[in-house]
């Protein structure tokens, strides 16, 4: 069977590490596409002179021009503006609209048939843009933030608790943002939830609380320490295991931005919920149940996202 062709719009910070770690991980061909003239190349030609090393079997070609990504079976789209110290993730929304509009027309034109991850910020209000400029089915198109959020807020527990970050799981809801709803009732220690775990005496409310909010203000932490971009290895290792979902049909349960049409109340919108994915790309829409202060977070995330879902339409008249 021929190898799967995964096309890297972006070959930025996160574009070069997603294409390392596909590549390490042989999911397939890679392509990177960017703007810049001589970037995707140069990454490209970079990995593949590493895999004699790493012993891995996966070209690796960099494009300025989209017929490079003809008939991608995934393609990840980090292109645009990253945040610099100061900067909110809503302050990239004009200048990554119009990416997302010539990136859209380009999948729609030479890879129709592929899973779209976007991860170009304000993540919630660019993977509803790039399935409207892009017209792929909704479920083709998805949004990585919830896997990121999740796992920063794995590691902190991990940290407080002294234990593997194997069993830790967590559990974060709503959108990419200074909202996002990180559950702690749904997130557990080897199957025991965290309200339990404070009970037992492993924490206390207070401890609990701030790495809640310091989930919730991770990326600015990294912008804060960086000083000249943003995260991008542990961005990058989330879509991957999104794209390994969909690629090896596997069927993952994950949180991720997608389009919710009738659960948690909402009728046609993309925001962070746990979903199924496999070969049928966002397959399932995982609908739980929250309690009154859990939903009231929900709604303030969800009116947050469609806040700037309403920017967008005023920059650009043709989005409906
Ligand atoms: P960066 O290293 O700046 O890479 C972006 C790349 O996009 C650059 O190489 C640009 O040349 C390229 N580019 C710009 N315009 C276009 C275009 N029209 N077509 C093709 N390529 C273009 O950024 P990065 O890789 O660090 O981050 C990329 C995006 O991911 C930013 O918007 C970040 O805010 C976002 N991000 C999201 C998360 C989430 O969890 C959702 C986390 C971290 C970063």
């Amino acid at each position: 069977m021929a190898r799967a062709k995964i096309a890297l719009i972006g070959a930025g910070q996160i574009g070069g590490t997603l294409a390392h770690l596909a590549a390490l991980k042989e999911l397939g061909d890679v392509v990177l596409f960017d703007i810049a003239e001589g970037i995707p190349q140069g990454k490209a030609l970079d990995i593949a002179e590493s895999a004699p090393v790493d012993g891995f079997d996966a070209d690796m070609s960099g494009a300025n021009d989209y017929s490079a990504i003809a008939g991608a079976d995934v393609c990840i789209v980090t292109a645009g503006v990253a945040r610099k110290p100061g900067m909110s993730r809503d302050d990239l929304l004009g200048i990554n609209l119009k990416v997302m509009k010539s990136v859209g027309e380009g999948i729609r034109d030479n890879a129709p048939d592929a899973f779209v991850i976007c991860i170009t910020n304000p993540l919630d209000a660019m993977v509803w843009a790039l399935q409207q400029f892009s017209g792929l089915p909704t479920e083709k198109v998805v949004g990585m933030a919830g896997v990121l959020d999740s796992a920063r807020f794995r590691h902190f527990l991990a940290d407080e608790f002294d234990v593997s970050v194997k069993d830790v799981t967590a559990f974060v809801l709503g959108g990419h943002g200074d909202t996002m709803v990180p559950l702690t009732r749904y997130s557990t220690v080897a199957g025991i939830p965290l309200p339990d775990l404070v009970d037992m005496g492993w924490t206390t409310q207070d401890k609990l609380d701030a790495i809640v909010q310091r989930t919730r203000d991770g990326g600015a932490e990294i912008v804060g320490l960086l000083k000249t971009g943003s995260a991008f290895y542990a961005p990058a290792a989330s879509a991957i295991q999104m794209a390994e979902a969909y690629l090896k049909d596997q069927k993952r349960v994950l949180p991720a931005a997608v389009y919710v049409d009738g659960a948690y109340g909402l009728d046609g919108m993309y925001v962070g919920v746990p979903t199924v994915i496999g070969a049928g790309g966002t397959e399932k829409v995982v609908n739980i149940s929250l309690n009154e202060d859990e939903q009231a977070m929900l709604d303030k995330s969800i009116d947050a996202v469609k806040g700037l879902v309403a920017a967008c339409k005023e920059i650009d008249g043709t989005l409906a």
